[in-house]
């Protein structure tokens, strides 16, 4: 008899996509030969499964506004805003609704389908937060997705936001556990997978990433994203920043990521992830247009849009716009658009 399956033996896709692409058990050994594979051959098949899943000239659009800026009291080493270091950076206090709305709305005339709040908190207070959810409130009625960023959060203010409405909050691994102790100490690996867990099982979509380029392993690279993918579900969204290096930083001076494992960690992040959104997210200033393009085809798809971040330079709205054109990209994929 042959060994070969009958057709009614060979999965369908939708059953390949539950039953094989989407997995939670990836092994160390896996991911690095992935890593490991030959450039052509890892970006065809990361490609593949991009195809699969998206249209793979569609990038959803996100900007960003820091609603809240410095002073912070923690120690994350790659982070302008922490109150420790010595950046160039005047803190403000959290902005007026009405201010927010009005530059979620300019974002949104800009092009943007989700306006992502971003503030420098190690955890937010009760009142913070009701002061959040009215920003959500005033940009949810312009039509945008909302996305926060605050840091740590408890049940009862989880709870607010999504009954805010709320659609995505973010909240980075930033990197692998064995790493973690080596750019942040002042709270722990387990205590960012506890905010995880409660924005989860609160019903907010997830947008949890990491940083690469601050010093660590080929490893360590693997093991972020192997945390990423064995969640039990895996993120709506799936940041993958590339360290902007800010003067005054303990990670200013940290070893420049070859550009070409930059494109390999998109890519593995596409494989390891097939249905969520990967975003190119910091770092495009300082990349080529050549090297976002080949992002974009290992699986990148959304970016950070608009002249800034939080508090550093991202590409110009004109060059992105060109960018797109000559790519043939064009915005989508927003549940509102
Ligand atoms: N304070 C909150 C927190 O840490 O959860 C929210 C804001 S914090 C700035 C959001 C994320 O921005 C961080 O987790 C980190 O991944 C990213 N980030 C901050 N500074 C960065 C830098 N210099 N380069 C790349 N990513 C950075
Ligand atoms: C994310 O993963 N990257 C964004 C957003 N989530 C909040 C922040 C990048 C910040 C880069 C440094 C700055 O501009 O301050
Ligand atoms: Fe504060 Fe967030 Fe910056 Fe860490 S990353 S110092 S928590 S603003």
């Amino acid at each position: 008899m042959s060994a070969n399956p009958t057709i009614d033996q060979v999965p369908q896709k939708e059953q390949l996509n539950t039953f094989v692409s989407v997995r939670h058990d990836w092994q160390l050994d896996e991911v690095q030969a992935l890593y490991g594979l030959p450039f052509n051959d890892l970006l065809f098949k990361a490609h593949t499964i991009h195809r699969e899943n998206f249209n793979p000239n569609e990038v959803q659009i996100s900007s960003l506004l820091s609603i809240k800026t410095g002073s912070c009291s923690e120690d994350c080493g790659y982070c302008p805003q922490s109150a420790r270091y010595d950046a160039d950076l005047t803190p403000e206090a959290l902005m007026p609704v009405e201010e927010v709305v009005k530059s979620a709305q300019l974002a949104k005339d800009q092009g943007a389908s989700r306006f992502c709040m971003g503030a420098a908190w190690r955890s937010p207070k009760d009142k913070d937060v009701k002061r959040v959810v009215e920003m959500v409130q005033g940009v949810k009625a312009l039509g945008m997705e909302t996305c926060v960023t605050l840091g740590m959060l408890s049940d009862d203010q989880t709870k607010a936001l999504k009954e805010g409405g709320l659609d995505y909050y973010n909240h980075n691994l930033d990197t692998s556990e064995d790493y973690y102790s080596e750019v942040i100490t002042t709270r722990t690996y387990q205590d960012r997978l506890d905010t995880l867990g409660r924005v989860r099982d609160a019903g907010i979509n997830v947008c949890c990433g990491g940083i690469v380029g601050m010093g660590e392993s080929d490893t360590d690279r693997a093991n972020l994203l192997i945390e990423l993918a064995n969640l039990s579900k895996h993120p709506e969204s799936v940041p993958v920043n590339m360290l902007v290096q800010v003067e005054g930083t303990p990670l200013v001076g940290s070893e420049v990521l070859d550009p070409l494992v930059f494109i390999r960690t998109i890519a593995v992040a596409r494989i390891l992830m097939p249905e969520s959104r990967v975003r190119l997210s910091a770092g495009r200033n300082e990349m080529s247009d050549e090297m976002q393009a080949l992002c974009f085809f290992a699986g990148a798809n959304s970016i950070f849009y608009g002249d800034k971040l939080l508090t550093t330079d991202n590409p110009m709205s004109n060059h992105d716009l060109a960018l797109f054109e000559r790519l043939g990209l064009h915005s989508g994929g927003s549940s509102y658009a």
